[in-house]
């Protein structure tokens, strides 16, 4: 890489409204290792090292005190393919935490930049969500929630690409944010209330039973529910004294009256004071407890009999309860009243809505400008309820009866969340294809690990229609033997 292009002399910046930068740093990379880790909507990236420049401009926005910084790794004029890949975040992070997969995004010859949205410690939102006395930061929460997007863009853009293409988590690019963060809280509360703490064991022998009544609808015996929707309602309090399957001693271990009503309130979800359903829950299936995924919003501190019980809620809940809701950082999370749970859940909603929402099912801007969007949501995702992005899309549906022209939804049986089995590593391949050469995605591969451990080539399909086995093909193991209907 010609080193003179690769310094702030050769960079001229921009003149944007609200915008004050205050340093430009250009430093040429060499031999930067690419490392290896399952990437979101991609495949694993070559092994090797790759040369880049990176770009890192720091500047202040003048609605917010924070000092912002965006990242930009570029490749060599000459193998620069004019197209750039955004990097998102993950939690309440925009970016700049991913750098394992910038690596590999530049090595493939993209420009890739992301932004930290003035976030200098994003798991610490006391540092940055409050304001010098002790409230919501309104105007800090806007820039977290879009403004920061719009700034990474529009600041580093010195010729015009060919395409632009975000990917991974931007942080508030979820659908109901502040109910996505509540909903982690509820089963904790509920626990918290009655004052029971079950042993995940018992929670996960009544997900393998729940799993195991529904298994077979999709005509594949696999530990794997295709369609959730097509499962007869599960009753779990009908399992209360059966053999605990999946903690370590089951012919004494039973299933508690505790496991059965802390897996009811959690596969309800967030329900009103009447009892009637006011969010989205886990699918039958998920892992609630943690103990296989590592993230379970059911989760206690006891795994199996003998060990010590009390909720151990996922660590953001709370956080956001205490920082975004409350406003009070130091709230004992264990006092939680029921009131105070509805009460925040209701007084700031339309808050966290407005800038972070994501509410808006009109795309006709979107459309218009010729773009293509493709999500993909895990049917078993242990944190942001699958039924979120159905929803997301059916209104998306309603507005817009031609919406599969420009926007497709693929729901994931066996996904967590984000990553992990059967995650659909082409998404981004698939997109491209899609916008570059104007071939559709009917359907997306997958690889899926089933109970048996035994790996399997399927397909997921573009919702409304899902993925159908073939009896008549036979090979469950093989995804000719399904298609979409
Ligand atoms: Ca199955």
């Amino acid at each position: 890489m010609a080193k003179c292009l690769c310094s702030p002399q050769a960079i001229v910046l921009p003149e944007l409204p609200s915008i004050n930068v205050l340093e430009v740093s250009a430093v040429p990379i060499a031999g930067y290792a690419i490392p290896q880790p399952e990437v979101p909507n991609h495949g694993v990236f070559p092994t090797g090292t790759v040369d880049f420049c990176n770009v890192t401009v720091t500047f202040t926005h003048a609605s917010i005190d924070q000092e912002i910084i965006v990242e930009v790794w570029l490749p060599s004029k000459e193998t620069w393919n004019d197209r750039i890949l955004a990097i998102g975040g993950g939690g309440f992070a925009t970016g700049r935490t991913r750098y394992d997969q910038m690596a590999g995004i530049v090595s493939e010859s993209f420009a890739t930049f992301t932004t930290d949205a003035g976030l200098a410690d994003p798991f610490n939102p006391v540092t940055w969500a409050l304001d010098s006395t002790g409230a919501i930061d309104e105007a800090m929460i806007e820039y977290w929630g879009y403004t920061s997007l719009g700034d990474m863009v529009c600041s580093v853009i010195f010729k015009e690409p060919t395409f632009i293409i975000t990917k991974g988590v931007l942080s508030l690019d979820c659908d109901r944010l502040h109910e996505v963060f509540m909903s982690w809280v509820w089963p904790q509360l509920q626990m918290n209330l009655a004052g029971e703490y079950p042993y995940g064991c018992e929670i996960d022998s009544l997900t393998a039973i729940a799993v195991s009544r529904c298994d077979g609808k999709d005509g594949v015996e696999d530990g794997i529910i295709t369609d959730p929707y097509a499962c007869e309602p599960f009753n779990p309090f009908t399992e209360v004294g059966s053999p605990a399957e999946k903690c370590r001693d089951p012919d004494s271990t039973r299933i508690s009256m505790a496991a059965a009503y802390v897996i009811n309130v959690t596969w309800f979800g967030i329900v009103d004071e009447a009892g009637e359903p006011i969010f989205f829950a886990q699918n039958p299936g998920t892992d609630l407890t943690g103990i296989t995924t590592g993230a379970g919003v059911a989760t206690t501190t006891c795994q199996d009999v003998g060990e010590d019980c009390a909720g151990a809620p996922l660590p953001l809940g709370p956080v956001w309860l205490q920082v975004f809701g409350l406003e009070e950082p130091e709230f004992p999370f264990r006092s939680l009243t029921l009131e105070e749970f509805y009460s925040v859940l209701r007084d700031r909603r339309s808050f966290f809505d407005r800038y972070g929402g994501s509410i808006n099912a009109d795309l006709s801007d979107f459309k218009e400008a010729g773009g293509k969007l493709i999500t993909y949501h895990g049917l078993v995702d242990q944190t942001i309820p699958a039924d979120l992005t159905r929803d997301y899309y059916e209104q998306v549906m309603t507005f817009d009866s031609d919406v599969s022209d420009y926007f497709r939804y693929f729901e994931v049986p066996a996904l967590g969340h984000c990553v992990g089995n059967s995650h659909p590593d082409s998404t981004f391949h698939v997109l491209r294809q899609w916008v570059e050469n104007g071939i559709v995605p009917d359907s997306i591969p997958v690889s899926l690990t089933d109970s048996s451990g035994n790996l399997n080539d399927r397909i997921v399909c573009p919702y409304p229609r899902i993925s159908v086995f073939l009896p008549e093909c036979g090979d469950s193991a093989h995804a000719g033997c399904f298609t979409c209907q």
